[in-house]
């Protein structure tokens, strides 16, 4: 009985200290960097880009790093997938090269995802790139040195469900049968002493969990790997699938106190603006895990019409590429990256480091962003009119304030001001492709 008394009176202590363990000033300073960075990379890459859609000579339906579930393929015969992973063309400074062009400030890869194999050394277990693969080279080691020497944040992704640790079978995905799962064991022996060695060795900014659908984890499972992670390292930023709170592919918590720092959109951005931070990740084809067969690419504009709209609602972008098995990045990806980081070249400013806007839009074309000191808004116009005669109306705009098109200089460049209304007749000679922004200054 005092056992009881002992155990309820620390979850509520719990409780109530998970919400006021940090003060809002606090927290806006741990997540500054994050929300002022605004695009990143994620990068999902392992075992599966070597089956890369295929088994046994038939094109297998759904992501790329399901193969293993979704062509029920046994561990042991995926753990031949695993001994053929050998990417000799891996570069890390080329990829960190990629993805500073692309305007990327952080990147978040896979450390382990679903198939539980890690890319990393890890002593905790033997199924990882150094020990299991022929590859033999540390590539989160790799990587984390090769983007720290670019500026780039280096982040984690870490799938909590694993189909691989015999412990963690999921009673939701019983193909892989072992005789005694032992959830806890694995939680505490495995799950955690892995995350120790990814935080103690490499220091990611970030930790990305996912996976945490499954029954065997909860939302008390999930703060108490939260406290665990944070203190480790304080200034960690963690996403809201460490616990049970997102509302599925919409991302964002279904409850109040849910454990994590931001929501998670996948595939998809959210409606509008969100009092609680988020981060809409997204594939560029159709599957995260390379396929040989996926073809079905976003073009530029889209991508950067969606990095554009998610910034005006005030949300991270976080754009997904599945490099190949030989360790090279399919041709389409690269090109689709160089042309973000083109448009980010001239219209960089009103992306990284502003705040999105309730009013986030103005017509089907225009996107707002301000900048933190709230004096200057950003009209990002997506589409001109056939007449190129832009009408912005929900801007504040007095004869002192200050208007220019970024990227561009020289004339004709007209701007009226009618009744607080700016008319704009945008130039013959557009800077660059895709979307235009119109920078006003108060
Ligand atoms: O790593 C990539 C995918 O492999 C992984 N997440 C991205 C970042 C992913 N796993 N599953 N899915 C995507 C789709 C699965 C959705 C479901 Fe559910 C899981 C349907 C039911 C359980 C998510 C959780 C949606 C509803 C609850």
């Amino acid at each position: 009985m005092r056992k009881i008394i002992i155990l309820l009176f620390a979850l509520t202590m719990f409780n109530t200290t998970w919400s006021q363990s940090e003060s809002k000033a606090d927290r806006d300073k741990r997540m500054e960097w994050w929300r002022d960075a605004a695009f990143g990379m994620f990068i999902h890459w392992g075992v599966y880009s070597v089956p890369a859609g295929q088994y046994k000579g038939q094109e297998v339906k759904g992501l790329g790093e399901w193969i293993m579930e979704d062509a029920k393929i046994p561990i042991s015969e995926y753990e031949q997938f695993a001994k053929q992973f050998n990417p000799q063309k891996f570069d890390a400074k080329e990829w960190a090269r990629i993805a500073k062009d692309a305007g990327v400030k952080y990147i978040v890869i896979t450390s382990k995802h679903h198939d539980g194999f890690a890319m990393w050394d890890s002593k905790v277990s033997d199924y990882d790139i150094v020990d299991f693969s022929p590859f033999k080279r540390d590539i989160l080691k790799e990587l984390t040195t090769a983007c720290k020497a670019a500026g780039i944040k280096m982040c984690f992704y870490h799938s909590i469900m694993d189909w691989h640790q015999p412990d963690a079978k999921a009673a939701k995905y019983p193909h892989q049968s072992t005789e005694n799962p032992d959830w806890e064991n694995y939680r505490e022996n495995y799950l955690k002493p892995q995350l120790k060695e990814l935080i103690t060795n490499y220091d990611p900014e970030v930790l990305w969990f996912d996976g945490e659908w499954i029954d065997e984890w909860t939302e008390p499972q999930g703060k108490d790997l939260y406290a665990y992670l944070k203190s480790l390292k304080p200034s960690l930023i963690i996403n809201n699938r460490i616990g049970k709170g997102r509302k599925g592919m919409n991302g964002m918590n279904a409850y109040e106190d849910a454990a994590g720092d931001f929501g998670t959109p996948e595939q998809e951005i959210l409606e509008g603006t969100s009092d609680f931070d988020w981060e809409s990740c997204m594939t560029m084809n159709d599957t995260w895990g390379f396929k040989t067969n996926d073809h079905n690419w976003k073009s530029s504009e889209k991508l950067i019409h969606n990095l554009i709209d998610v910034a005006a609602k005030g949300g991270n972008y976080l754009l997904n590429i599945g490099p190949k098995a030989d360790g090279t990045i399919p041709p389409e990806t690269v090109s689709r990256l160089a042309d973000m980081g083109k448009w980010l070249k001239v219209n960089g400013e009103a992306i990284y480091g502003t705040n999105g806007r309730k009013d986030y839009k103005e017509g089907d074309n225009i996107r707002f962003t301000v900048s933190k000191d709230g004096k200057t808004t950003y009209a990002m116009i997506t589409k001109l009119p056939a007449d190129r005669k832009v009408i912005i109306s929900s801007v504040l705009v007095s004869a002192s304030s200050k208007i220019s098109l970024l990227g561009y200089s020289n004339g004709p460049w007209k701007v009226d001001r009618q009744n607080g209304k700016l008319v704009i007749d945008m130039p013959e000679k557009l800077p660059g492709e895709h979307a235009w922004v119109v920078k006003i200054v108060n």
